[in-house]
């Protein structure tokens, strides 16, 4: 699923503004003087009306429906903006525009017999204002559904394709592993935590498309505990992986203990059905004894033969990537 392209949501100031001013553009014709002013009073409410209508439409319908994505979008939204709150923001976006509407319809049903200029101009400022006050009331909820879009906006896409999770403690060269296999180009640094959120690399083999994820560090702690950051990797790893990458840094430049990514590799594989590929990284500086796969996503090596164990797995997973 492609998170749609939502407009950017004006304040309800910028909402009043511009539909006010759009309809103040429009005039009538008509021969008669009064006529010509009463046609163009009725014009400009409507247009005014109908522009907030459609605005609020386009706002309401270019969201996700939150109710149908896939489970890792929905958990992820929640995770960083709450689902709830977006969903009642839109029920009130939805309630202003139909008020704003029937203060409309029925503001011009009540001048469109009128002769009379000083009742018209006067009827036309109490329905603008009334208008107004309708929108101000959802202030608070068009300024939360555009700061919910900008979140919404940074999630990554993904396909419904075989998946490779790369997940292990901060600092151990995930990222730097992300770039060397993948058309992904996360953020490399010496510091942990360097990786904020989920993002995607693709790579294709024998015409055959996969997808690489790169998470944030975890850290050996009960679920309750992680923060947010952490959070994200763990959604990625329980809906997105058809197999996990676990990379260990025994050289523990990373700046954490081995037997602390031992206890969260040991964490990963008893809470996950999912296959878990175990990685040391850093060969360059230090091979261990141990019968795990040793790479260095420095200078390459092993990496070949990484990809091959990835691959085995992946080739016998099953057609629907991405779990609902
Ligand atoms: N010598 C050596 N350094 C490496 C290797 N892989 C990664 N590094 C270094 O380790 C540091 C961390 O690399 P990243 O790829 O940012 O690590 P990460 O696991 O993504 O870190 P977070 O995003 O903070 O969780 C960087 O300074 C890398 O250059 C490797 O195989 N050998
Ligand atoms: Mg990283």
């Amino acid at each position: 699923m492609l998170m749609p392209k939502i407009p950017t949501i004006l304040t309800s100031k910028e909402m009043i503004d511009t539909s006010f001013r759009k309809a103040s553009k429009i005039s009538m014709d008509d021969r008669i003087l009064i006529f010509r002013f009463r046609k163009t009073a009725i014009a400009r409410i409507n247009s005014a009306a109908n522009t907030i209508d459609t605005t609020m439409r386009g706002y309401v319908s270019s969201l996700p429906n939150f109710d149908a994505v896939p489970r890792f979008y929905f958990e992820l939204s929640d995770l960083l903006i709450d689902v709830d709150k977006i969903k009642k923001s839109l029920g009130a976006l939805d309630w202003c525009r139909r008020i704003v509407k029937k203060i409309g319809n029925k503001g011009t049903k009540q001048i469109k017999n009128s002769r009379n200029k000083e009742f018209i101009k006067n009827k036309k400022k109490e329905i603008y204002g009334r208008i107004s006050s309708v929108v101000k009331q959802i202030s608070d909820e068009l300024l939360f559904l555009n700061t919910a879009r900008e979140k919404l906006r940074n999630i990554p896409f993904i396909e419904n394709i075989p998946t490779i999770v790369i997940a292990g403690y901060p600092n151990v060269g995930k990222s730097l592993l992300v770039r060397k296999i993948s058309s992904g180009k996360p953020k490399i640094a010496k510091y942990p935590f360097t990786t904020k959120g989920v993002s995607i690399g693709h790579f294709k083999i024998k015409y055959k498309k996969y997808q690489v994820i790169d998470t944030p560090g975890l850290l050996d702690r009960e679920l309750s505990k992680r923060n947010k950051i952490e959070q994200q990797a763990v959604l990625a790893l329980r809906w997105l992986a058809n197999t996990i990458v676990f990379i260990i840094d025994p050289t523990e430049h990373c700046g954490y203990p081995l037997d602390a990514q031992l206890r969260l590799l040991n964490d990963i594989k008893k809470t996950f059905s999912i296959p878990v590929i175990e990685v040391e990284n850093k060969c360059d500086i230090l091979s261990t004894d141990s019968g795990r796969l040793k790479i260095s996503a420095l200078t390459d090596e092993g990496i070949d033969e990484l990809m091959e164990k990835v691959l085995g797995i992946l080739r016998n997973s099953q057609s629907e990537f991405l779990k609902s």
